[in-house]
């Protein structure tokens, strides 16, 4: 197969930073469809058709549909030509498939949660909240669980039910890659894999959210260290800088400094 793939994306999304990363160490060329999730863009027929979750990212590639950014991330690995972004060992693919896990079920969530009580929640404040009937009916497709969830992370903030709990979790995240980088410069095996490439989004989160003092100021030396050669690569622009609104940069740039000192103060 060998047109070039078609990535359905937004720039404040974490999976799909995670996709572009993948497609630009893998030196793949592709066709861009902008979803504007923040205007609900997501929940258009035409994109439900191929994404019944309604979430980004997708790829079609060859007329095929794929979705969940680190089945896309594999499949990108395996389809095309370049540098290989999975060690050649059974057990070193095993290794990154317990990160890329472990960023799927649980650092996502927490990382949903902490984007809301840090930022979304200041910004939807500010412009008026309305009803939880109003909230609802704007947030489409999404289980009803989950939308009384984000509701309660828009009122109470910290003090959500389990709100700090998985900014705990988040954090702790970044404890067990100070752990993974004591023997090398990588999480896994000796060069850049799908485990760095699925985690650097969610230390751009933290960036974006003014929040490096997680890891800065000697407190994860490693990880700063590994935090820098991220953001030295060439791939990186193209991943995690060019198609964020800038708007929506400022916006939880401030919102996360807001927050900050309150946060500092509730980690253990
Ligand atoms: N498991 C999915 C999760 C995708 C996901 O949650 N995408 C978010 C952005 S990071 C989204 O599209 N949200 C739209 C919404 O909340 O309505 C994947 O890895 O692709």
């Amino acid at each position: 197969m060998t047109a070039k793939p078609i990535l359905y994306h937004h720039g404040s999304s974490a999976c799909a930073a995670k996709v572009r990363f993948a497609l630009a160490e893998k030196h793949v060329e592709w066709d861009s469809r902008y979803v504007d999730i923040m205007a609900g863009e997501q929940f258009a027929p035409d994109y439900l058709a191929l994404n019944p979750k309604g979430v980004v990212p997708t790829l079609v590639h060859g007329g095929e549909v794929i979705r969940e950014s680190s089945v896309i991330c594999e499949y990108v690995n395996e389809a095309f030509t370049g540098p290989a972004l999975m060690p050649a060992d059974p057990l070193g693919r095993a290794k990154v498939r317990l990160w890329t896990k472990a960023v799927d079920e649980e650092l996502h969530p927490a990382c949903s949660a902490l984007t809301y009580v840090v930022s979304h929640r200041h910004t939807i404040l500010r412009q008026g909240v309305g009803s939880f009937e109003e909230f609802l009916a704007k947030t489409g497709s999404e289980g009803l669980a989950a939308r009384k969830l984000k509701w309660s992370y828009i009122q109470d903030g910290l003090d959500a039910p389990g709100a700090m709990e998985k900014v705990q979790l988040y954090l702790d995240y970044l404890g067990r890659m100070e752990e993974a980088l004591a023997t090398s410069d990588w999480l896994v095996g000796d060069a850049i894999s799908l485990a760095d490439i699925a985690m650097a989004p969610y230390l751009n989160r933290l960036a974006a959210l003014a929040m490096e003092g997680v890891w800065e100021g000697s407190k994860l030396p490693r990880v700063a260290g590994w935090w820098e050669r991220i953001k030295a690569r060439p791939t990186f622009a193209p991943a995690f800088v060019e198609w964020m609104p800038e708007d929506l940069a400022k916006e939880m740039r401030a919102n996360g400094e807001q927050s900050w000192p309150e946060i500092e103060k509730r980690m253990s």
